[in-house]
């Protein structure tokens, strides 16, 4: 990537960055404004609801009263009890006494005219007859709703259910179960309270938000505008919005650190491959039905100026995205060659393995430099092995040229991190290979139940089928070695015999293995030498 570009992508994830934190914030205080609100109205809704329902059960208190009485009907003493009982019934207008049919008298007094006895719309579980759109000859012709039970009628008025204390924009109405209305504040949407009484819910459509409460009586409804609930999340989102600022403004800053970093990183990449600031390690590399150590994988360490190390999963990539590969390929080629030239030398079972990037694979450039550095080293072409990553094989045709150079040079050439990319085995079968290194993450699985574990199985295998031989990575436990030997594979590398080791320290551990290993080698290559001398 070059400058402009890591810009332009800066410029882009810091705005990201910046709109992330104050949408997340917008979006948390939309939720509880709106859920405070809709818990506001559920509230009331359910008060609403309390408060006609304490009228009814009043009303129904009264009226047992009443039949209860042994008075003389219509008598002084019973209008009187009527009276006193409408005085001390909240909500309570009126009350009527019935006989034959027909309304006698009321706490208002004697009855002349012919009232009928009311026909219930329903019917409570108390057994009451609920009426709606009762108006009394002695009234001043509000529709009252009537709760008749045994001989008697109370008349309530319905408009008193919804004279509850609410806020300013809130509406309420009050309904029978099966959805007729008895009292409403001037609901605004007629439609929505029509569609509530029809099938009662809570929620919130695109004007209004909406609650209901209901029991086997009555059925409460409370709506308020959006608008109340807009100007709740504006006051909540002010509130809040330092916290998003705050965040954005960190996102930012982390954006433009990490940039800053990842140019001043390329510079400095740059700086270190001009000053040659980097060494090898080398991980040993074990003949598995053995134990002896046939070798080493180069790896690649990168030691900064302030003695902090970079790692190479980080530099390689970077080196490759900035034209700086093939210097630093160069660098390991002859790293590995000053490092490792006396004991390639003296011992010639000894390889060394180096990974090709996917440029050099692609140039086939590195083999030239390896060439000409190797000339007159006294180190064998078949002592250095290279590894290629699939990557590399993106341009096959290339890929091919290179890897049937690099086998004629003499080098043994292995597949890296095989069973992560892409290689399909007729693609394989069409590179010339001598070796195939199993990924880590396949070596991981061999013995748990993870659905990786059978492939390991099937890798070795496949490995077999076209004639390669298989070097396991990252073994970390003994039961991975038992498995991959029984399976026979023939090299390994890994944690379980030895961490990536300096120069000198990989020489040593050479040596150890094969004073303790070396003798299983020559019994096993002379099964049935006989010792002379
Ligand atoms: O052991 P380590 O963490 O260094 O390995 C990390 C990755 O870096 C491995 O995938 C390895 O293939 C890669 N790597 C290590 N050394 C080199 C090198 O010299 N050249 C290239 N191209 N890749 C390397
Ligand atoms: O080139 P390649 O991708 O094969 O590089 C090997 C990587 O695996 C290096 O980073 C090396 O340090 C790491 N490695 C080697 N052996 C082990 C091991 O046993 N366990 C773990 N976790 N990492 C390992
Ligand atoms: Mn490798």
């Amino acid at each position: 990537m070059n400058r402009a570009r890591i810009i332009a992508a800066t410029v882009l994830f810091a705005l990201l960055g910046a709109f992330v934190p104050i949408a997340t914030v917008a979006y948390f205080t939309w939720a509880r404004a709106t859920e405070a609100e809709q818990d506001r109205l559920q509230l009331t809704a359910e008060r609403t609801l309390l408060r006609a329902h304490r009228a009814y059960e009043a009303g129904l208190v009264a009226l047992r009263r009443l039949n209860q009485s042994a008075l003389e009907p219509c008598s002084a003493d019973h209008l009187q009890l009527m009276r006193s009982l409408v005085l001390g019934t909240h909500s309570a207008e009126q009350v009527g006494y019935f006989e034959d049919g027909r309304l006698r008298c009321t706490s208002w007094g004697m009855m002349d005219k012919q009232v009928p006895t009311p026909t219930p719309d329903h019917t409570t579980a108390d057994g009451a007859g609920i009426t709606l759109g009762v108006r009394p000859v002695a009234g001043d012709g509000t529709a009252l709703l009537s709760v008749y039970l045994g001989r008697y009628d109370l008349l309530v008025d319905p408009a008193r259910f919804v004279n509850v204390i609410t806020d300013p924009n809130v509406r309420l109405a009050v309904a029978s179960p099966d959805g007729r209305l008895m009292a409403q504040q001037d609901i605004l949407d007629q439609q929505l309270l029509q569609r509530l009484l029809r099938d009662p819910h809570s929620g919130m459509d695109s004007h209004t938000l909406y609650a209901t409460a209901q029991d086997q009586e009555w059925l409460a409804v409370a709506t308020a505008p959006r608008t109340d609930l807009m100007a709740s999340f504006r006051r909540q989102f002010r509130q809040f919005i330092p916290l998003g600022v705050l965040g954005a403004l960190a996102a930012v800053a982390l954006v433009v650190w990490l940039s800053r970093r990842r140019l001043s990183m390329k510079a400095e990449l740059a700086t270190a491959v001009r000053k040659r600031e980097f060494f090898m390690h080398y991980q040993p590399i074990i003949e598995l039905d053995t134990g002896i150590c046939v070798g080493a994988e180069a790896l690649v360490r990168w030691s900064r100026p302030d003695g902090s190390q970079v790692r190479p999963d980080l530099f390689i990539p970077l080196a490759e995205e900035h034209g700086l590969i093939e210097a630093l390929t160069d660098q390991v080629i002859e790293l590995v060659i000053a490092d490792m030239r006396a004991l390639l030398v003296q011992d010639r079972s000894v390889h060394i393995a180096i990974n090709l990037s996917a440029g050099d694979v692609s140039s086939g450039r590195a083999l030239k430099v390896l060439s000409a550095r190797l000339a007159g080293t006294g180190i064998h072409p078949q002592q250095i092995w290279l590894e290629a990553t699939e990557r590399g094989f993106i341009d096959v045709q290339r890929a091919r040229n290179t890897l049937a150079l690099a086998r004629r040079a003499g080098h043994c050439v292995a597949i890296d991190d095989f069973g992560v990319g892409y290689s399909s085995l007729q693609y394989l079968q069409q590179l010339p290979l001598d070796a195939l290194k199993i990924d880590k993450s396949f070596i991981d699985a061999i013995g748990t139940d993870s659905a990786t574990s059978p492939v390991t199985s099937h890798i070795i295998d496949m490995a077999k089928t076209l004639g390669l031989f298989t070097v396991a990575e990252g073994i970390e436990t003994p039961a991975q070695l038992a498995y991959l030997q029984a399976r026979q594979v023939e090299f390994g590398q890994g944690w379980l015999f030895s961490r990536p080791l300096p120069p000198e320290a990989f020489v040593a551990f050479h040596h150890q293995r094969l004073q303790q290993y070396g003798k299983a080698r020559e019994d096993m290559q002379n099964p049935n030498a006989v010792v002379e001398d």
